[in-house]
């Protein structure tokens, strides 16, 4: 692990002074953010009062990438990571849109256009898969996750970690990272739990589109990080427990209308690339975000078919086995706008150990709250958008044995109404 954490921490400048002309400047003109190449670009020529000049000081810069331009492969403008360090860990993220290697294929429906991440691994080799590449590390670690872009401008917002402003991803805040930028992120895995990232531009439709994966902090213990799907291990109050198999749920949904796959007459041929702009509510051209409704729901990666005969499917591509006696991790995460309903079956005991990505009776805020039974909860909860639960099952119990089924409703982000359930196997087969 880094021993020099202590440097994380310092980057932007002086909280927004509305007396001052130039702040006053930069607020209207951050309306739209900056790209991470304007940054640069005024960085390079020291433009006289630019945001990025006063507040990436290459004084301030320590140690960080050479402010070049074409410093990198294709890439024209390494913007500086603010007070760098060393990384314990590194990830290589693309930003995509329509370029998956694999486009959704959705059973009666066909191919829905979804974007993604791309993501280079330690052996040079590419991968494009939905939900994106899991960024998995130890907690305590650095992290860099370098951001470059194709059809962007696209940021990584890492969820429920507190990075300082620099590095936090929102687009309307920092930067947004354009085509021929780029840059490291650097934040500190603080506390083991489940988290995800996504892209926060124009977020209500980059996300819909696609463009999240999970983000996994796993305890500081031998072998962590670990692979996803088990075994591993995770925080019960203050100690590490070991698990043998883990499922990551990641529940969507998706409105076909705004991916494009029908010839709808409001939305253009281009993904989620509305003609003229982002306009009144009023406009036929309108991409009109706040009218969703989604038809396809998906739990990481695996779609449910579209009707006849859709709503209640198994999802057996997305199911999870074990064997008598193991223990295993499911993480839940609500990926989607719809406010889901888990139902868990009675035959399973489970514990609920953590929650957005916060240890249930960890010190030092222990004594606040404790791991609860699945069966105090009657079995079932809900999970608004972006939130997580880990639960941990014990199949070694005398109604273990065979399968399994966990329930997921969708029901409408407005109207509250059920849309949709999707099932999910566990399997438990004898040891
Ligand atoms: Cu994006």
């Amino acid at each position: 692990m880094s021993n020099s954490i202590d440097l994380i921490g310092r980057d932007l400048g002086t909280p927004f002074d509305p007396a001052d002309p130039i702040e006053q400047q930069d607020w209207e003109e951050w309306t739209i953010p900056p790209s991470s190449g304007e940054m640069g670009a005024d960085l390079l020529a020291q433009t006289p009062n630019s945001r990025a000049v006063r507040l990436l000081d290459p004084s301030l810069v320590a140690g960080g990438l050479p402010l070049v331009p074409g410093g990198e492969g294709e890439f024209d403008v390494l913007l500086p990571t603010p007070d760098r360090v060393e990384p314990d860990r590194f990830f290589d993220t693309r930003g995509l849109h329509h370029d998956l290697d694999v486009p959704l294929n959705v059973p009666g429906l066909g191919l829905v256009n979804i974007w993604s991440f791309r993501t280079t691994l330690p052996d040079d080799t590419q991968v494009a898969p939905w939900p994106a590449r899991t960024i998995r590390c130890r907690e305590g670690e650095v992290v860099h996750s370098r951001m470059a872009n194709r059809n962007g401008p696209h940021t990584i917002h890492h969820h429920g970690i507190e990075p300082t402003p620099m590095n936090d991803g929102v687009g309307h805040l920092t930067m947004d990272i354009n085509d021929g930028a780029l840059y490291d992120y650097q934040w500190r895995a603080g506390e083991a739990g489940t988290y995800f990232y996504h892209c926060h531009v124009n977020t209500v439709l980059h996300f819909e589109m696609g463009m999240y994966g999970m983000l996994i902090i796993d305890p500081d213990v031998p072998g962590a990080p670990f692979v996803d799907g088990g075994p591993g291990a995770v925080m019960v109050g203050n100690n590490p427990v070991g698990y043998d198999a883990e499922a990551i749920w990641a529940a969507d949904d998706i409105d076909v209308r705004w991916h494009s796959t029908v010839n709808h007459p409001n939305y253009s041929p281009e993904s989620g690339i509305v003609s003229g702009g982002f306009v009144s509510i009023t406009d036929p051209e309108n991409p009109r975000l706040h009218d969703f409704n989604p038809t396809v729901f998906v739990v990481s990666g695996v779609p449910a078919p579209v009707a006849p005969g859709g709503d209640g499917t198994l999802l057996t591509g997305a199911g999870a086995t074990t064997t008598f006696g193991q223990k295993l991790l499911v993480r839940a995460l609500n990926a989607s706008y719809c406010t889901t309903r888990w139902r868990f079956p009675g035959t399973l005991q489970g514990t609920v150990v953590g929650i957005d990505g916060r240890t249930l009776g960890r010190s030092p805020f222990g004594s606040y709250s404790a791991p609860y039974s699945l069966s105090s909860v009657n079995h079932q909860f809900q999970l608004t958008t972006a939130q997580r639960w880990d639960i941990l099952i014990d199949t070694g119990t005398a109604a273990s044995l065979g399968q399994h089924v966990v329930e997921v409703d969708y029901h409408h982000w407005y109207t509250d109404a059920r849309l949709f359930t999707v099932r999910l196997p566990i399997q438990v087969n004898p040891a």
